[in-house]
């Protein structure tokens, strides 16, 4: 059971730390979360609190956006990929990074289109801010994290077609994985791109409340609405996220 502790209490612990954004499903903390349990790694965790300046935390981790991830005492990290390594690290089995390079390039590869810069986590955020900036009346938040997350017109509108090219390119590979009866995106076995992907598809399609406790009016928001990402969301990719759901995350969502 998740208890988050104060940030103070968590800086000189000796272990593996993580701030998450609470009370949001925001998906790069809740994959590597789930990373950790997946791995058995025992973990201690303090809030990030959303759209807030957050001080103390960006000045030990360097980085105003959660999750900050801490290993004993070396240097924290941040980024989506450093994360999945350190816990490879801590914790080789069950490895979630292929061992064959075709298919560790793939998902690497894959992954980045999801959590990495101008992926569907990128895109998405962009699209959830536009109606804010659209009403030339955005609020100081919105601003502040636009501003931070690289909101601009022109990305704001390509960001659906872009989610959806990346959509594509999943649900091509998931469709071939299912042809031949493997029910996982890459090789033979559970990796790292199908915690993402069921991590992330919460920004699309959200869990219902009894799997995901968000805040309603947050549910509404990421439930998309955009023709041209909804056509590229094929039923396999949500059936896919609620089997990876059921079996490796823990339920109801941490948030
Ligand atoms: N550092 C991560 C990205 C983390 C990220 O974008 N976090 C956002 C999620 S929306 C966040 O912290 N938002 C809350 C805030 O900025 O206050 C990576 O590069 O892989």
């Amino acid at each position: 059971m998740l208890q988050y502790r104060p940030f103070e209490e968590i800086i000189n612990h000796p272990g593996l730390r993580i701030v998450l954004v609470q009370g949001t499903p925001s998906p790069w903390g809740q994959a590597a979360k789930t990373i950790f349990e997946i791995k058995g790694l025992d973990y201690v965790a303090a809030p990030w609190l959303p759209g807030e300046p957050n001080a103390e935390i960006v000045a030990w981790g360097g980085e105003a956006s959660a999750p900050v991830v801490a290993w004993a005492n070396e240097k924290p990290i941040n980024r989506w990929i450093d994360i999945l390594y350190l816990t490879e690290r801590l914790a080789p089995q069950p490895s979630l990074i292929p061992s064959d390079a075709t298919e560790r390039a793939l998902m690497i590869g894959l992954s980045h289109e999801i959590c990495g810069q101008m992926g569907i986590g990128w895109n998405r955020r962009l699209e959830l801010f536009a109606p804010a900036y659209v009403s030339g009346n955005a609020p100081a938040n919105i601003h502040r994290m636009g501003s931070k997350y690289g909101y601009n017109e022109a990305d704001a509108k390509a960001a659906g077609v872009r989610i959806a090219g990346s959509l594509k390119a999943l649900a091509t590979q998931l469709k071939s994985q299912y042809a031949r009866g493997v029910h996982y995106f890459i090789g033979e076995a559970l990796s790292a791109l199908d915690v993402y992907w069921t991590a992330f598809a919460n920004l699309l399609d959200p869990l219902p409340a009894e799997q995901c406790p968000m805040p309603e009016t947050r549910r509404q928001a990421f439930a998309v609405t955009d023709p041209v990402v909804r056509s590229a969301l094929d039923p396999l990719l949500l059936e896919h996220r609620s089997r990876i759901f059921r079996e490796y995350f823990r339920n109801p969502m941490e948030l």
